[in-house]
């Protein structure tokens, strides 16, 4: 087999060695879609980078593998996250892969139903509190310091270690830097390791220019954009529905380091976003991935952004997550009788 997943393609700028054991579902190499009509839409060369493709549905498998493979390493039985759906769909997956229990700590009632099934699925211990993502990673982190299980949100390294290949997989596909990298921010994981990986390519000399990273956090869940943490973040964006980012302070240095910025869409601006994506591109994404897309859109309107850009956007997690909203702002089906005349009488035939 060619593809062995993100440790084997980029084992030297990984933290491993021939002693890891490589616990992989061949996540990552995930399509690089170019969008004509968002290009013209936006005057800008619009890339899609569809994470939503990866093994469990979302950018957090690439994290995954190197954060299970290293708890395996080190002989961990058990693993723990906290999470707003994709992490612990992952985690489930990955461990149930590595023969490892995993324990998962969600908000009650904001989970996409999507994730949730994933998780139980995969038969972790799935437990919902009252209480938001912050809370439940303020749990986890207690549980980690208190008993023998291994934290995989990604305040753990390795998550946003293996999260880095997006960078350079994005450059190795598309051949060229962005000028702009367009991605939702909710944890602020995965703004920290784009970046990582970007500068790690630079240092190596694979690249000789950096992309300005552009981040879209959800108005009602902008701790960043705001400056100070949100206590009861809301949005329809579930995955994004965090007030107080574990990486906040390397969102923010990925932001000033590359004179980029991070600022806020509202719900609206993401469902109109998503429908777009969907309805006009063909790519189906989750309302949080969506944030990418509406934030160009806006920052395009803005005049932010000039013309004749190179853009990519990340849609970080598949459309099949979250079916309630796709249900709920989406077209609905119109009954009719069972024979021809009456699909064509509706089709104007
Ligand atoms: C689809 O699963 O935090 O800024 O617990 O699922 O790296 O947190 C998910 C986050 C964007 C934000 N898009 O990424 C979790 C979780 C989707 C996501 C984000 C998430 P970070």
């Amino acid at each position: 087999m060619k593809y062995k997943g993100v440790i084997e393609t980029y084992r030297k700028y990984l933290p491993v060695t021939e002693k890891t054991p490589v616990i992989t579902f061949y996540e990552g190499n995930t399509p690089l879609i170019h969008s004509k009509y968002l290009s013209e839409l936006t005057k800008c060369e619009v890339y899609l980078k569809y994470e939503g493709a990866n093994p469990t549905g979302s950018f957090k498998d690439r994290g995954m593998t190197l954060a299970i493979s290293k708890a395996k390493e080190k002989g961990s039985k058990a693993v723990i996250c906290a999470s707003t759906g994709n992490t612990s769909a992952s985690a489930a997956a990955y461990a149930c892969r590595a023969d490892m229990d995993c324990i998962v700590i969600i908000p009650k009632g904001k989970i996409a139903l999507g994730k949730l099934s994933q998780a139980i699925m995969h038969g972790a211990k799935v437990f919902e509190v009252d209480g938001n993502f912050d809370q439940a990673l303020e749990l986890v982190r207690e549980m980690g310091e208190k008993y023998p299980v291994e934290i995989v949100n990604s305040i753990n390294p390795f998550r946003i270690e293996g999260q880095k290949t997006g960078a350079f997989e994005v450059y190795d596909q598309l051949g060229a830097v962005p000028d702009y990298f367009c991605l939702p921010v909710g944890n602020a994981g995965n703004i920290t390791a784009y970046w990582k990986g970007f500068k790690e390519y630079f240092d190596n000399k694979k690249i000789s220019k950096l992309p300005k990273m552009t981040g879209f956090q959800a108005a009602g869940s902008a701790p960043i954009v705001l400056g100070h943490p949100v206590n009861n973040p809301e949005t329809i964006a579930t995955a994004i529905r965090i007030g107080n980012p574990a990486s906040w302070k390397t969102a923010e240095a990925a932001r000033d380091q590359s004179g980029g910025s991070i600022t806020s869409v509202t719900d609206d601006e993401i469902i109109e976003a998503y429908k777009l994506v969907a309805g006009k591109v063909g790519v189906f994404c989750e309302p949080a991935s969506a944030a990418s897309v509406a934030g160009l859109l806006k920052r395009r309107k803005e005049g932010k952004i000039p013309d004749q850009q190179l853009v990519v956007c990340v849609l970080t997690g598949h459309g099949l997550k979250d079916p309630d909203t796709a249900i709920k702002t989406g077209q609905k089906p119109k009954s009719i009788l069972c024979n021809t005349a009456a699909v064509a009488r509706e089709l104007g035939y």
